[in-house]
């Protein structure tokens, strides 16, 4: 097999090119073809330099994830970058596209670095669960200071060449020609003497008494963001060894971690969601040559609050974009919730004054079915009603061009039946939005039974573009998320009737890792959506809530009580009422475990996930678990719902569902779970 590393020799600089697509990762053989590198230009006495540099998109992305939880091959990382640094000679990272974890560590391991302006340099491990354990946590903050270390391991968040040559991670910048630029350089600090070597530096390191102040700052303002991960933790403690100790001594500390971190599950499930989240693109039965329809202008049917966050995404990307509404009023209504949007995001520092004045200025707006007429895509936001749906693709399809793609945001209904209302169901998807959707990163794509391989195929890329993560769903009730919401919601409205209260309900979810739990999600959203209004109708608790005012922290009272600053409290009026509404029902209140409100809550969404699986109405188990990791803060350190189930273990899932089969009728258990758990199987 040939070497995804050769070497050029450019008389006194040997050059040590990788060409490893996609993303020049670092797999046994990039590395053994590195160590065989350096080797051959410290055996060549005419050589005084090398250069390590990567033909393709970028620079070195990192280790091969693929590798990781396999056996070992080949020389270790740790090994060829402390090879590396020991060269005699002077070594130097080209680097250009990103330079992230195990790459950024090569760089590291060089003397010198020098960048193309346009290049990103990183160390995310800790989204996957890790460490940069090649003496990155080691090497990184002797370059760039402890402070700076802190923050690039622990969020992982990648930095401009600029900013690294800033904080002295990059020593310069070349405007073009990297690979010539760089022997260039080569012979220029070949000519110096002594080179700087990252892990003998302590010039950036702190005075022994500033250590513990520099940290506590650090776990002050970012110890809330960390909750629940194991990963950034052991990252600090990596970087805090830096600063206490001798290279050697802390290279063994983050060798420790690393390995602990690796045999984890939290590793684990981290990386199957990098994996999950890149499946997700892929549609199993559409070619990947099938042509993309250009997308140039989109429609979008609805200034309120989702059609506004809708828009924005489009806009943002710079995709010109014409709203249509009922009436003036609303469209300017609409207008200056985005446009308020955007200023925040300008104060915020997420985007400039000129790129937000830029996405304003590409907003039309019309009350006009006509002037969509030219638009490529077009996505329906209004009320959900499958009569007003219909209505609205009726004149979509007599008005909009034919070739263009015509999406619903509906997050329930039925695609088929609104295809059905125009005379080209092969251009009707679902397009499901997460509120807010200018924020959320899910898109859920639901594919209706005659929705066209072009179409489905354009909307998936597209979704890239404007920074979603799509999924394609099944026309099914509440497509993925939705239906899988149904039973958790059901089972707890349940447990507060058998005698659980809301709060403990939330706590439940709180630690498992969820932002918040399903009262305190009910409290945000208003109690009040959907109710009939009519407070001398009381049918249910929701009712009586309602009509007592306690709409949620809109009106200072819900399933809590609010303070000023809408922090919750548990409410005695709302314990009182559940006790009466389970009273009338005939329900005995009793004490409920927390271990039952898991199984309850949480093993019935995976009976749902499996039962989505088996209609087919998901593609993977793996496209379940990124709905729930980025549409409704599913803890990623699980995994998401299915994987979690898999580390769970599928037989202790379904014992506990068939523990609580009696209580739980609405929820017959899927046979591929059984299935899976008596076979020892998992889902992913
Ligand atoms: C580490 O370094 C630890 C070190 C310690 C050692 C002791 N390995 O994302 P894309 C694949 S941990 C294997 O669509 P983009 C990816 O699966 C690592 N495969 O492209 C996909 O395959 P598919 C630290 C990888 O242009 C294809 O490449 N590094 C790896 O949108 C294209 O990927 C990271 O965490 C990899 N490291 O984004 C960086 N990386 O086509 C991870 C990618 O079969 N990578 N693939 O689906 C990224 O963040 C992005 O891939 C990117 C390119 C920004 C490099």
């Amino acid at each position: 097999m040939t070497s995804p590393v050769r070497t050029e020799l450019h008389d006194d600089v040997l050059v040590v090119i990788s060409d490893n697509p996609p993303v020049n990762a670092l797999g046994a053989a990039v590395r053994q073809g590195l160590k065989d590198g350096i080797k051959e230009g410290l055996a060549n006495d005419g050589v005084k330099a090398i250069v390590i540099r990567c033909d393709g998109r970028t620079f070195h992305a990192g280790a091969d994830i693929t590798e990781f939880g396999k056996p070992p091959m080949g020389p270790s990382l740790p090994d060829v970058l402390d090879e590396m640094e020991r060269a005699p000679k002077p070594t130097i990272a080209a680097i250009h596209g990103t330079a992230l974890g195990g790459g950024l560590e090569v760089a590291l391991a060089c003397n010198y670095r020098i960048a193309v302006p346009s290049a990103k340099l990183g160390v995310p491990e800790v989204k996957l669960g890790l460490l940069p354990g090649a003496g990155g946590t080691q090497r990184l903050p002797r370059v760039v200071g402890v402070e700076q270390a802190l923050e690039m391991t622990v969020f992982g968040n990648p930095i401009s060449a600029k900013a690294a040559e800033a904080s002295g991670l990059v020593d310069r910048l070349v405007e073009d020609d990297l690979a010539g630029a760089a022997i260039a350089f080569a012979r220029e600090v070949a000519a110096k003497g002594d080179h700087p070597v990252s892990s003998a530096r302590t010039d950036k390191l702190p005075d022994a008494a500033a250590i513990d102040g520099i940290f506590e700052a650090f776990t002050q303002k970012n110890g809330r963001k960390m909750r629940g991960f194991d990963a950034p933790a052991a990252n600090m403690r990596c970087v805090r060894a830096a600063a206490e100790m001798p290279y050697e001594q802390g290279v063994k500390v983050e060798r420790e971690e690393f390995m602990k971190l690796m045999t984890g599950d939290q590793s684990k499930a981290q990386r199957h969601l990098f994996f999950a989240e890149r499946q997700a693109a892929k549609i199993d039965d559409v070619p990947k040559d099938t042509p993309l329809i250009d997308i140039k202008k989109v429609g979008i049917i609805g200034a309120g609050t989702m059609g506004g966050g809708i828009a924005m995404n489009f806009l943002s990307a710079g995709i010109p974009v014409t709203t249509l509404e009922m009436s003036d009023d609303a469209l300017e209504r609409g207008r200056g919730v985005v446009g308020r949007n955007y200023a925040g995001n300008v104060k915020g520092g997420r985007m400039t004054e000129a790129q937000a004045k830029g996405a304003m200025d590409i907003w039309t707006g019309t009350t006009d079915y006509a002037d969509l007429a030219d638009c490529d895509l077009i996505i329906e936001a209004v009320f959900e009603s499958m009569d007003v749906k219909k209505d609205v693709f009726g004149k979509l399809d007599s008005h909009v061009k034919q070739g263009a793609i015509l999406a619903s945001n509906t997050s329930y209904l039925n695609i088929d039946e609104i295809a059905a209302a125009t005379s080209r169901p092969d251009a009707v998807v679902g397009m499901h939005f997460f509120s807010p959707a200018n924020i959320m990163k899910l898109l859920e794509v639901v594919r209706g039974a005659k929705t066209s391989d072009a179409v489905l195929a354009t909307v998936m890329a597209l979704s890239k573009k404007i920074g979603k993560v799509a999924v394609v769903a099944g026309v099914c009730d509440g497509f993925i998320g939705n239906r899988m919401l149904k039973p958790r919601q059901v089972e707890a409205n349940k447990l507060i009737m058998e005698g659980a209260k809301p709060w403990d309900i939330d706590r439940v979810f709180v630690e498992f890792g969820f932002p918040m739990g399903p009262f305190q999600m009910s409290d945000l959203a208003g109690l009040d959506i959907g109710w009939h209004r009519d407070e001398s109708r009381i049918e249910t608790l929701r009712d009586e809530l309602c009509a007592a005012g306690r709409w949620g922290q809109k009106t200072g009272k819900g399933f809590y009580d609010y303070d000023d600053s809408r922090r919750g409290s548990p409410s005695d009026e709302v314990e009182a009422l559940i006790a009466k509404w389970a009273e009338k029902e005939s329900r005995p209140q009793r004490h409920v475990p927390d271990e039952e409100i898991r199984e309850r809550c949480l093993y019935t969404m995976v009976n749902e996930g499996a039962l989505i699986l088996e209609e087919g109405m998901a593609q993977r188990a793996s496209d379940i678990d990124v709905v729930w990791i980025y549409g409704y803060g599913w803890p990623r350190y699980t995994g998401g719902p299915m994987m979690w189930a898999d580390l769970t273990g599928l037989d202790v899932i379904v014992a506990g569902l068939e523990k609580h089969a009696a209580e739980m009728p609405e929820w017959p258990l899927s046979q591929m779970l059984k299935d899976k758990a008596a076979k020892g199987e998992t889902f992913n």
